[in-house]
């Protein structure tokens, strides 16, 4: 006799973190709202968004609204408060901060971009509900070694170690620096997020104080990748400070160390579906802080 877990679905739509690495099919929509309901992006960027997993906006943030959120990064990143936060990550090398988790809460400024119409009526368009913020964070990403992201889908982790049941959470991330193609910008791999990569190797105790910083469990192997690119590529996310990239939970996606003198530093958040609150982990000994993964349901207002 099995005995359910309390708190979690007796079927899991997408194992992870088992002993082999395989290919599962994506069993969720990619846009859940009906075709042709009004919100910010428009018929064309949801349809980009549907087949290759993301879509970017030009300028979602005009320059003085750029300088805002620009001088807010830079006053958390010098406050030693901050510094001292278990929400702040520092570089392994320099010990600069690279990222510092849930600002929607301990700023009103990043809370105020949450829920400006621009951002939240788009995560409301893409995910067809009302939603809460599953997790916040600026990336500092400076220059001259600041290091980057291996290989991964998002929503891998959000699952095995935040219980979200279903594919229906969608993050955007919004430039406050020119993003290169020399600074470490995102790349993703358009399609990627049509199929979910089951990964192989369980989820260590307290993993996130190691994957913040360095991801092991729940990366890739090379042939998955060379796999998963072979039919469209990769592709590499530039784009002026003020512009921004929504993307698909499960993209598989990635990004390279930045050793120029342009720091590559955006805010990042990440929209889930109040239909698809989190549940206990689906592959790992404990729930991660509230911080990293949300547990305040409460809907964007
Ligand atoms: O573990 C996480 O939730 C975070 N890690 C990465 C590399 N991307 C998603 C998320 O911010
Ligand atoms: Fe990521």
């Amino acid at each position: 006799m099995t005995t359910l877990h309390p708190h979690r679905p007796a079927t899991d739509l997408y194992p992870t973190r088992g002993s082999t690495e395989a290919v599962l099919p994506r069993r969720d929509p990619v846009v859940w709202s009906a075709p042709g309901t009004p919100g910010p992006l428009g018929q064309a960027g949801l349809t980009e968004f549907e087949h290759t997993g993301f879509t970017t906006v030009d300028a979602l943030l005009d320059p003085e609204e750029v300088a805002l959120h620009r001088a807010e990064l830079d006053r958390l990143v010098r406050d030693p408060a901050v510094r001292a936060d278990e929400r702040a990550v520092v570089e392994p090398a320099s010990q600069d901060i690279r990222s510092v988790f849930e600002v929607h809460r301990i700023s009103e400024v990043f809370a105020s971009l949450v829920r400006d119409e621009r951002v939240v009526g788009t995560a409301r368009q893409i995910l067809g509900s009302d939603v809460y913020v599953h997790q916040s964070r600026i990336n500092v990403k400076p220059g001259f070694g600041a290091s980057g992201f291996y290989w991964h889908s998002d929503f891998e982790t959000w699952h095995a170690e935040d219980g979200l049941p279903r594919m229906r959470a969608v993050s955007v991330s919004i430039a406050l620096t020119d993003n290169h193609a020399t600074n470490g910008s995102l790349m993703i791999i358009p399609g990627s997020h049509r199929t979910f990569l089951s990964c192989a190797g369980e989820t260590p105790q307290d993993n996130y104080k190691k994957s913040l910083r360095m991801q092991v469990a729940g990366t890739p192997s090379n042939e998955a990748i060379t796999a998963m690119s072979a039919p469209d590529g990769i592709r590499l996310i530039t784009g002026r400070a003020g512009s921004a990239t929504w993307f698909d939970c499960n993209c598989m996606h990635g990004s390279g160390d930045n050793i120029t003198p342009y720091p590559r530093s955006n805010v990042f958040l990440v929209f889930n579906s109040v239909e698809n609150t989190a549940v206990e982990p689906f592959a790992a000994p404990a729930r991660r802080p509230t911080f990293v993964g949300a547990r305040d349901f409460t809907p964007v207002r």
